[in-house]
């Protein structure tokens, strides 16, 4: 455990299993001391190699089996382990232990992911993120296999192998890697209005956070909380991260996977390193079981989000990560997430997404790790479980006596089965009467009132923001046919957001909106039914939906960027360092080179990390550039420095520089503005406190 980690339950688990080889001799995998791993047994010097050689043999034939398969979606992804406290008790709605009593704390390993991308993908593609969390309770593991974004792409499992096709690398040519801008995604959206809504938000700059920090989590579908009598309500997860939430410039995320394609993996893992622990506040919204009709769109449907202007969120608990995983692999990749992993006091609803996730995930985990994958040390619960299971490959546990059946006598019954008043599992008692039908419920048609709720949420340069990804991804597509279909796909949404769209794309502007005709609709659908379809929402705007409203009060987390080279002035520097490390933002000298810079007072500071030729402007959330004569003199002429400062323009950061650093700022700096402050620290902190001055666009 490293000094600044802190353990939890889990982690000290997992240490049974952590191995240590400093002052180890080497040896098999049967445990045969090794003396030599460099060199193949041979016959004489130059002869040829022996098939005896069981060193050789055992060495390559692991490696050649050190691959399972990547998670079909979200194969890339960071992970960390950490501790949810409970601040609310909930025991009047759920029995479940880990949320019963406040201050209770439980271990908790956290996976956010990307979706598309393969393992080796980069960290910033416009796309969806994962958010999974497993609680190792006292009552085993419950898991919250979330996203990013509250509403999911289709209403109906069926649909997700289609869905996912469409979006991956077209089979063909196996291109484009972690992109959504090519034609079979969007063939797929523009004949599926179901999508309208999650659209807009993968359109937005969610689908770009700035850090895996600072990005939102849901469970998405509506759940049941259910309390010791077995009363039952409705509720909807969600995660709010402490640091507020951000994203960045889209030119920016498409530079930084270039730059450094494991940038929120990097971001991660330092935060943890430095003890600057990532917190989410865990929220909750609970709707009693006799309000499910109350509402103008279907609680089941998971296209649709419930605004908190209806039902408000209450913080019921913090989740903080703690400690970075000490074997990427034996703990990221071979962590097993499944939403159908639930605990006592908690259950599904109807959702046929979430009925269908319940197939999926554990099926999906037996293909890629085995059908003990649960007894990984990363997926196993806090207490040994005792059941009747048996056998299977790699089976871990030594099973003593003859009792792998229920009822026994050779066991003594054992082992016993908890009764409910034991904190056994029952499901809700739900009563349902009905037909089999092969179907979608007609609640489920509306697909774009809450599309238009998000548009209209969102301030004046987030919708334009929604413009241009819009015009950009559709700009990718080849076939005519599918730009111009979701075109008048956006015309139900908004139909100045569709004219812009199809000025760019070069198509004649919609003058109004019209339903998506050719979609492949419900056999029993009727013309009235797809009329429904296209409705106002009953909230016209929902603050929570803004990243605009986010927390903009810190200098936690944020990275700037000091230009200084020989002849820096080093009063000036000091200055500025100090002033941002004393409100929590971290100073990062960016120089001609590694090593000792002199100062104008003779001084020197090491450069560490950071110089004109291995670094960019997208790595950082501002910039400051310090004075002193042979400095800037040497600033002018670094080519590279003039591009820095041009993209820290560019992608709204604020810049801050020293009186005598103005004809760099004249040189570089096409249009002064509020976030471009000279000799005056306390307005620049709190210009990238607010992280971005996204008004600076309108001047670009
Ligand atoms: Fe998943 N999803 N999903 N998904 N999903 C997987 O399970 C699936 C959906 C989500 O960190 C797979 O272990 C179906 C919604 C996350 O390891 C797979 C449907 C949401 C992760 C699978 C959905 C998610 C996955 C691939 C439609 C947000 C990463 C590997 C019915 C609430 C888990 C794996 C991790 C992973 C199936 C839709 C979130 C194939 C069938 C909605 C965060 O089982």
């Amino acid at each position: 455990m490293k000094n600044h980690e802190k353990p939890t339950a889990k982690t000290d688990d997992l240490q049974h299993e952590t191995i240590n080889q400093q002052g180890k001799t080497f040896t098999t995998n049967t445990g045969v001391p090794v003396n030599d791993s460099h060199n193949t047994l041979k016959l004489g010097e130059r002869g040829p190699s022996l098939i005896e050689d069981f060193i050789f043999r055992e060495k390559l034939a692991h490696f050649d089996r050190e691959r399972i398969p990547e998670r079909v979606v979200h194969a890339r992804a960071s992970g960390a382990h950490g501790v949810f406290r409970l601040t609310k008790d909930m025991s009047q709605y759920s029995s479940a232990d880990f949320l019963n009593g406040v201050g209770k704390e439980t271990p908790v390993f956290v996976r956010l992911s990307t979706v598309a991308g393969f393992r080796g993908s980069t960290d910033l593609p416009r796309d969806v993120r994962g958010f999974s969390v497993k609680f190792y309770t006292q009552q085993g593991n419950f898991d919250l296999v979330g996203n990013n974004i509250p509403v999911f792409f289709i209403q109906d499992a069926m649909k997700f192998p289609d869905v996912v096709h469409a979006v991956k690398p077209e089979q063909d040519n196996q291109m484009p890697q972690a992109a959504s801008a090519h034609d079979t995604f969007w063939d797929f959206v523009s004949l599926s209005p179901e999508t309208a809504h999650m659209i807009m938000w993968t359109m937005s700059d969610r689908a770009i956070p700035r850090s895996l920090r600072m990005m939102e989590g849901f469970g998405v579908h509506t759940f049941k909380l259910v309390n010791k009598e077995g009363k039952a309500h409705f509720v909807k997860f969600h995660w709010k991260p402490v640091l507020g939430v951000h994203s960045v410039a889209w030119d920016e995320a498409q530079k930084i996977s270039g730059k450094n394609s494991d940038f929120h993996r990097e971001d991660l893992w330092q935060a943890i390193e430095d003890g600057d622990f990532p917190e989410w506040d865990f929220g909750v919204q609970i709707i009693p079981q006799e309000d499910e009709h109350k509402f103008d769109f279907d609680i089941l449907d998971p296209t649709k989000l419930i605004p908190e202007e209806l039902v408000p969120v209450e913080i019921i608990g913090r989740m903080t990560l703690t400690k970075n995983p000490t074997n990427f692999f034996a703990e990221v990749e071979q962590s097993a997430f499944h939403p159908g992993n639930i605990v006592p006091g908690i259950d599904f609803s109807d959702d046929p997404l979430l009925q269908g996730r319940l197939f999926s995930y554990s099926d999906t985990q037996m293909y890629r790790l085995g059908v003990n994958h649960q007894q990984l040390p990363i997926n196993r619960p806090l207490e040994q479980v005792q059941n009747t299971l048996r056998e299977g490959a790699s089976q871990h546990f030594i099973h003593k006596g003859k009792a792998s059946y229920t009822p026994n006598s050779t066991g003594g019954g054992c082992p016993f089965l908890a009764m409910a008043t034991q904190g056994g599992f029952v499901s809700h008692g739900e009563r349902v009467d009905a037909h089999k039908v092969r179907a979608r419920s007609k609640s489920f048609l509306d697909h774009y009132s809450q599309a238009k709720l998000f548009y209209n949420s969102q301030a004046e340069y987030e919708q334009q923001h929604i413009k241009d990804a819009l015009s950009f991804e559709l700009s990718k597509v080849k076939t005519p046919e599918i730009r111009e279909r979701v075109v008048q796909m956006l015309t139900n949404i908004d139909l100045d957001l569709a004219q812009y769209v199809a000025k760019k794309l070069g198509i004649d502007e919609p003058k109004e909106a019209k339903p998506v005709e050719n979609f492949v609709r419900n056999a029993d659908e009727t013309a009235e039914d797809a009329a429904s379809v296209i409705k106002e929402p009953s909230v016209s705007k929902s603050e929570a939906l803004s990243m605009a409203n986010t927390a903009k009060d810190t200098m936690k987390s944020r990275k700037i960027a000091v230009f200084i080279s020989d002849g820096f002035d080093r009063k000036s520097f000091d200055k500025v360092k100090s002033a941002i490390e004393k409100e929590g933002g971290k100073c990062a000298t960016v120089a001609p080179m590694l090593g000792m810079i002199k100062a104008d007072d003779g001084s020197e500071i090491e450069n560490k990390e950071f110089t004109y030729f291995n670094s960019a402007s997208v790595l950082f959330d501002a910039l400051y550039v310090i004075g002193g004569e042979k400095n800037v003199k040497f600033l002018l002429n670094e080519k590279n420095a003039s591009e820095f400062a041009n993209d820290a323009f560019k992608h709204c950061k604020a810049i801050g520089y020293d009186a005598d650093a103005q004809k760099f700022i004249d040189k570089t700096i096409i249009k002064n503005d509020e976030a471009i402050l000279k000799d005056d620290l306390e307005n620049f902190l709190n210009a990238v406190k607010k992280h971005r001055y996204w008004e600076r666009e309108k001047t670009l």
